[in-house]
């Protein structure tokens, strides 16, 4: 008789606050044993010489979305949640997107009828809200949030896309009522428009422009009043892929000013530059995303803020276009920089490039990683603590890496379909070898072991983090102004 379904011995089990040399024990997905030398398993797992994470927990990336100048990205959900399996993830949360003029809740079902046929590991969805009509915000957002869609983003640039500073009062007091965290892309739409302007004036349109036109004061004066809208309205926020050292202190600022403001950055901050876009020809377009990447002081910035906790969350933003006539080239073969699709592929690289270049290389500890990229990410979006640590009682979402294994990034040995990597020919320390979701093993021996379809769903739980911190600011506080409170009291 076996005790469990699965038992994987003698290797260190990490999570964000601990380390310890014990078994794990797996019964109907989830752990249900930690101890030492554990009873029979129908399986046996030797992690000898192996950590034992929690299954990584890709917070934001865009897969099977049509953008806002209406191109796909060239991930579905097959290959994308494939592509992070084997970049040690168990759970992605993409984006429900709707497009102004649509329904949120159709938005919802088509990307359901999306990912449920073809996801390998666990999913869930934020919502991309860019249309927030009455109807919008008084009806199909609450649903959808008491359904299980706790957290959505907003965007303060792109033309179809972009609210302006009174939606965005209008959808961060709806936020605070449901309870849902509002995840904001903060750069100054005008100032981005104006530069543009002046440089495809002088014909300046490389590739390498896109980095002039979105600049570090743009993004860290929409950065700066996201955080004054939020705050006005007691509204904890997320600001999402910083990049810079002006918009990380500012977030900072707010953090030390009591305020609950959240921060996330991505690899291509750390290991980009602006110089990347400035590749030969049209090279330049694959490292094209906003916010761009900027300078080595940037790099170091970033790093300081995870570093000391500015951040909480490090995630891919991985938005995936072909090099050709299907993504970065699909207005031509020479297209002006405003006519790139924005976006760079990471979901299976975001893991260990922070592993191999943060923890190898001694700038975060383990915990830190695990708490960046797996439980932060569960906290934040109502998933903790089912997912994001290892706990007698959470998924066995588990994934064994082998700290020392070194291999050269080569797109050829990655799962997804964008036809290229930014990080070609790093050698990186620190790999992913097995990955485990609800006890299932989804990766083993370097390849997949599961059917596309056989991840679930994830409602999510309203998340603390995102309650508000019940301290209004006296212009909108009813108690001095309104007489009846216009927004009701926070949980
Ligand atoms: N910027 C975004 O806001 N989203 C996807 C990719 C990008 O570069
Ligand atoms: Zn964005
Ligand atoms: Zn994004």
């Amino acid at each position: 008789m076996s005790d469990y379904d699965l038992a994987i011995r003698g290797g260190t089990v990490i999570t964000a606050s601990s380390a310890m040399s014990c078994d794990i024990g797996v019964k109907d997905g989830e752990v249900v044993a930690l101890a030492k030398e554990l009873g029979p398993a129908a399986r046996d797992i030797d992690a000898s010489g192996k950590l034992i994470l929690p299954g990584g927990i890709e917070g934001h990336c865009h897969i099977e979305q049509v953008s806002s100048t209406g191109l796909m990205t060239s991930d579905d959900f097959e290959s994308a949640t494939i592509s992070a399996a084997f970049g040690g993830n168990t759970t992605v949360i993409p984006f429900a997107a709707q497009h102004r003029g649509d329904s949120l809740r159709q938005t919802v079902e088509d990307y359901h009828a999306c990912a449920g046929p073809k996801s390998v590991i666990d999913y869930g969805y934020h919502l991309i809200v860019s249309d927030p009509t009455p109807e919008v915000l008084g009806q199909e957002l609450p649903a959808l949030i008491k359904a299980g869609f706790t957290s959505f983003k907003v965007y303060m640039t792109y033309d179809a896309l972009r609210l302006d500073d009174r939606q965005m009062l209008d959808v961060l007091s709806t936020a605070r009522r449901e309870g849902a965290l509002v995840m904001i892309h903060a750069e100054n739409h005008e100032m981005i428009r104006w530069l543009t302007e002046k440089l495809v004036d002088g014909s300046n349109t490389a590739p390498k422009y896109h980095a002039v036109s979105h600049s570090r004061l743009g993004e860290s004066e929409a950065t700066h009043r996201a955080i004054t809208l939020s705050q006005l309205v007691d509204t904890p926020i997320l600001i999402v892929h910083v990049s810079s050292e002006e918009a990380t202190s500012e977030i900072r600022r707010a953090q030390d000013n009591g305020l609950k403001v959240y921060g996330e950055t991505c690899p291509q901050y750390l290991f980009l530059t602006a110089e990347d876009l400035d590749k030969q020809g049209m090279e330049g377009a694959k490292f094209c995303c906003s916010p761009p990447p900027r300078d080595a002081d940037a790099q170091e910035a970033v790093w300081r803020g995870l570093q000391n906790g500015t951040f909480q969350v490090f995630s891919s933003d991985h938005a995936p276009y072909r090099f050709d006539e299907t993504g970065k080239l699909s207005a031509g073969p020479n297209p002006p920089f405003t006519k790139i699709a924005n976006g760079v592929p990471g979901i299976e690289l975001r893991l260990p490039l922070l592993f191999s270049e943060g923890v190898r290389k001694g700038r975060i500890d383990i915990h830190k990683f695990v708490e960046l990229t797996a439980t932060n990410v569960a906290r934040l979006y109502g998933l903790f603590p089912r997912k994001g640590t290892i706990a007698v009682g959470a998924d066995a979402d588990l994934v064994l890496w082998d700290p020392d294994l070194e291999r050269t990034v080569r797109y050829d040995d990655l799962h997804d379909r964008a036809g290229y990597t930014p990080y070609e020919g790093m050698t990186l320390t620190g790999w992913p070898v097995m990955v485990i979701n609800r006890g299932r093993i989804v990766v083993e021996d370097n390849s997949l072991q599961v059917a596309p379809g056989s991840g679930k769903f994830l409602p999510r739980e309203l998340s603390r983090f995102a309650a508000p911190l019940g301290r209004l600011e006296p212009e909108v506080d009813p108690a001095r102004n309104f007489g009846a409170p216009i927004l009701p009291a926070g949980r």
